[in-house]
């Protein structure tokens, strides 16, 4: 697939650091894009997703967004207002003015994080299960979900939403031996989004091949996804240090976890 330039939001954060190493070799030529300044990237473009003309500027020319900027927990509802959701609206309109066709959004697990997480032989979550935000956090992430519903019918702008579970370079809790996106199939599902053929709006979820997987992982699968990592390889030292998932827990009741109950919260 042809090299695409590629709008890098949220290039500081945690997976923004990782994506920038591991999506180059793909073939995707990054512009950076944060708040904060991204460490060893003088070229990064330093702005606030409130600055409108400072996006439109920054979405010149590229091929793609990959949006991942933003806050990444819990906050009070009006930063979440003003970071998470009219963020991606500028973001989205500063695509529309540009003429970008091709939009991937960071989601998260929990858009759907009051769901039951499926019990041993019951089917993972669908990616059509209804929207249960757990936060006001996870509610961004479905008013993201659907303006990029609204970008492709009115706009034809493509997206795919990946709801992404816990993506760190290695799992350490036993919800995250069902849950973790590791950084390499990260990538993998990043560029699968980026070059796969009329996505519309697709909604996937951002998984490795878990064993213990609970999400549906046929939707990125078809967009050519194919995750090579499996927490399972880390289960018997998490299990032997923390135990299993203690019933009736967040963590064992719903697949936002903790987020469903204390959620973690943004520093700032
Ligand atoms: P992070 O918090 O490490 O990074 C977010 C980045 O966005 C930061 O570098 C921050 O400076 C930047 N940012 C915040 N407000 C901004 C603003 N107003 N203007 C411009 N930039 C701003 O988060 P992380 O873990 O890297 O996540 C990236 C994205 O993926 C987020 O949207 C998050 O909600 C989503 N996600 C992450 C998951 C994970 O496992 N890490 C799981 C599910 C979703
Ligand atoms: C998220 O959406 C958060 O951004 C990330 O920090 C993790 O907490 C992740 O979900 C998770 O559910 O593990």
């Amino acid at each position: 697939t042809a090299p695409r330039t590629v709008l890098l939001t949220g290039a500081a954060g945690a997976v923004g650091t990782m994506m920038r190493e591991l999506l180059p070799p793909y073939g995707h030529e990054l512009r950076l894009l944060d708040v904060n300044p991204v460490p060893g990237a003088p070229d990064a473009v330093r702005a606030d997703l409130a600055d409108r003309a400072a996006l439109r500027e920054a979405a010149r020319g590229v091929d793609a967004i990959v949006h991942l900027a933003g806050i990444s927990l819990e906050a009070d509802f009006e930063k979440i207002l003003a970071v998470n959701i009219a963020g991606t609206h500028h973001l989205y309109e500063a695509a529309r003015e540009e003429g970008v066709r091709r939009v991937v959004f960071a989601s998260s697990n929990h858009a759907v994080g009051f769901t039951r997480r499926p019990r041993e032989g019951e089917p993972p979550v669908p990616v059509g299960t209804p929207h249960r935000p757990d936060t006001f956090y996870g509610l961004s992430k479905c008013f993201g979900e659907d303006l990029a519903q609204l970008y492709w019918d009115r706009h034809g702008i493509e997206t795919v939403s990946l709801r992404i579970g816990s993506c760190t370079p290695e799992p350490t809790s036993a919800r995250m031996l069902s849950t973790w996106l590791s950084p390499a199939d990260c990538a993998r599902l990043v560029h699968a989004s980026l070059t796969a053929q009329d996505v519309a709006h697709t909604v996937v979820y951002g998984s490795s091949a878990n064993t213990r997987a609970w999400w549906d992982l046929s939707a990125a699968r078809a967009l050519g996804y194919a995750p090579e990592d499996d927490a399972e390889a880390y289960a018997e030292k998490i299990l032997a240090e923390q135990g299993p998932l203690v019933e009736g827990s967040p963590d064992d009741l719903y697949v936002g976890g903790q987020f469903c109950a204390d959620a973690p919260r943004w520093p700032h």
